[in-house]
């Protein structure tokens, strides 16, 4: 099964062509009827000669109707070129031509028309015009039939050509992550709102929860339950990627939903205002393309004005690719590797467009260099959730911390080592896994060369010390009253016991105060934070508000930090030390 879009100039066929081939007729509206001219999209189906099974999107080729015709062909597989032998090659080829291009579209077949009025002569001069058109395009090397749509001339051949061209043309992928750009929305008689789309990236089924997004008037996005599907008319239970659709939904009416939403499964999607985009210009276009001037983006089914920033670059000359900020004025439900379509609204031209590949930049514009791998998104978050890091890039990753995280090689490293100093320098008791945080326990649980035992993180091979030791009253005491440590004659500490208290590393001594290790621990993070919020340095003052402490005990904590490496003096200010643990 594949969805073919028909693209060509205004009157030269398409919907004449599907009509022969399928039978029905896409043009639905009795004005379209009335005036032999498309508006809006049509559909239309088939089996072909092999079994194969094929839907066309009809589109209208008038220039003014252009928006109808970039809504129908964001999803479609391949195309169906239509170029009359009469008139040849005419704007809007050229126009279809390049939104198709831009889209990624990379198959079809093209189809000369009107053969039966012209002689061989000019058949054959409008084929070979069509073969230099489409030189360096996708269509480049494609089928090219001669036909004609009212006498049925070569309609077989064409048949077989598409026969051809579905058998190369790749299915649409199944990545479990269905999108339905909604292209139409009714209310049917006895059933209720019906949209219609051309399914990708999933299957879709009845009973299915669903998100409509961005929802009524570019609100909030809602809920939806898939009452009943069709494709083709026919009611299935499920219905795969690259088939046309109609859902019939509950829980909405039909006036909420509009050409350009799109339907997605709960909490699968980033629906995203700003996206980081490559940009590519028609080389042409008469004028380059900067950030002023008013634009309609043209994204899955949808017409966007948007706002520009173009990246690294004041203005891109025709011909140029290059970067670009855009700005919706909804949130849309977007992956890396979306395409889209820019045209100026003021001059409706098309000016180029390119591929989604930041669904959600954090880098500001002056410094973002986007491009669609996840080890960037990686990169520039340190941390993210796999669920997060799915909905940002739609592949899913394995955590590489925790079950839970994938974080950036560089950073895992450096929190590595933090743990390992800071589990160091807190000596025999260990380092109190409460005071770190969720992240840093998740780390330290993956370092096979510290073990955790009773709340504390020893270097594995360490003895963990014997209840006795740390239930030293003195200990205790100090424990007790971390940064206002009671002195050891007023304790009536045995001098000699207290030597070797200090010698365990149990009771941490600097400049005539005695510290618990714990207490030396808590001051380092203490510090870490104020340092994270002020990297530039900290005060004694600070560090002594932030502990309740006075400088008496503070002086000689602070230059123990210093001796130890944690923190540096420098002038009046401690800054961070190579052994600084992360706050
Ligand atoms: N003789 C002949 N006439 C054709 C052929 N194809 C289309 N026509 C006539 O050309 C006119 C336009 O045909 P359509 O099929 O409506 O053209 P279209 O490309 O769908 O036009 P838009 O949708 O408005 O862009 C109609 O009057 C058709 O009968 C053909 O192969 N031979
Ligand atoms: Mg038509």
């Amino acid at each position: 099964m594949h969805v073919l879009a028909t693209a060509g100039h205004v009157d030269h066929g398409k919907s004449t062509l599907v009509l022969a081939l399928t039978g029905i007729d896409p043009d639905r509206f009795a004005e379209e009827k009335a005036r032999g001219l498309t508006i809006d999209l049509g559909f239309a189906w088939t089996t072909l000669p092999s079994g194969r099974e094929l839907a066309f999107v009809d589109v209208p080729g008038h220039v003014r109707f252009i928006k109808n015709m970039l809504a129908g062909v964001g999803a479609v597989d391949a195309c169906l070129f239509v170029v009359a032998a009469t008139e040849g090659w005419k704007p809007q080829s050229e126009e279809h031509l390049r939104i198709l291009e831009l889209l990624g579209v990379a198959h079809g077949v093209v189809a000369l028309t009107k053969v039966g009025l012209v002689d061989e002569e000019w058949a054959e001069v409008a084929r070979m015009d069509v073969a230099d058109r489409v030189a360096g395009t996708f269509l480049e090397g494609a089928e090219v039939v001669a036909v004609d749509g009212v006498s049925g001339l070569g309609l077989d051949s064409l048949s077989a050509a598409l026969d051809r061209l579905l058998e190369i043309t790749p299915a649409a992928l199944d990545r479990e992550r269905p999108r339905l750009w909604v292209d139409r929305s009714f209310a049917a008689k006895g059933s209720g709102t019906v949209v219609t789309g051309t399914l990708t990236g999933g299957a879709l089924d009845a009973d299915d929860e669903l998100m409509l997004v961005p929802g009524h008037r570019g609100g909030r996005a809602q809920r939806v339950r898939v009452r009943a599907l069709q494709s083709h008319q026919r009611p299935l239970p499920r219905v795969g990627p690259g088939h046309r659709v109609a859902v019939n939904l509950a829980g909405i009416s039909h006036d909420r939903v509009q050409r350009g939403d799109a339907l997605v499964r709960p909490g699968m999607w980033h629906a995203t205002r700003t996206v980081d985009c490559s940009l590519t210009v028609l080389s042409s276009l008469d004028h380059e393309v900067s950030r002023r001037g008013a634009f309609n983006a043209y994204i899955g089914s949808g017409e966007h004005p948007v706002r520009l920033r173009l990246l690294g670059s004041d203005a891109l000359a025709p011909g140029e690719a290059g970067l670009a900020r855009v700005h919706l004025p909804v949130a849309l439900p977007l992956l890396p590797g979306d395409r889209y379509v820019l045209r100026e609204s003021g001059r409706s031209e098309t000016v180029g467009g390119g591929e989604v590949l930041d669904v959600d930049p954090i880098v500001p514009a002056a410094k973002a260099a986007p491009d669609r791998s996840w080890t960037r998104v990686v990169a520039e978050r340190g941390w993210v959730e796999v669920d997060a890091l799915e909905r940002l890039t739609g592949e899913r990753r394995p955590a590489t911390v925790g079950g839970r995280w994938v974080v950036a090689p560089d950073l895992l490293a450096a929190t590595r080592s933090q743990l390992e100093a800071a589990v160091a320098g807190a000596g025999h008791l260990g380092l109190d896994v409460a005071l770190l945080d969720e992240r840093q326990r998740a780390v330290l649980a993956s370092m096979p060369e510290i073990v955790v035992s009773g709340g504390k993180a020893l270097p594995a091979g360490a003895s963990v010390p014997e209840d006795g030791a740390s239930a030293h009253p003195f200990v205790a005491a100090l424990e007790a009253n971390p940064f206002m440590p009671p002195d050891p004659d007023a304790a009536g500490v045995d001098r000699r016991e207290l030597r070797d208290l200090v010698r365990r590393g149990l009771v941490v001594e600097r400049d005539g105060c005695y510290f618990a290790p714990g207490a030396v621990h808590a001051a380092a993070l203490a510090v870490a934070r104020l340092l994270s919020d002020q990297p530039e340095g900290v005060t004694v003052a600070e560090v002594r508000q932030a502990l309740g402490t006075t400088r008496k005990y503070l002086l000689p904590l602070l230059g123990h930090l210093d001796a130890t490496g944690v923190t540096r003096r420098r002038g009046d200010v401690r800054v961070a030390g190579p052994k600084l643990p992360a706050a």
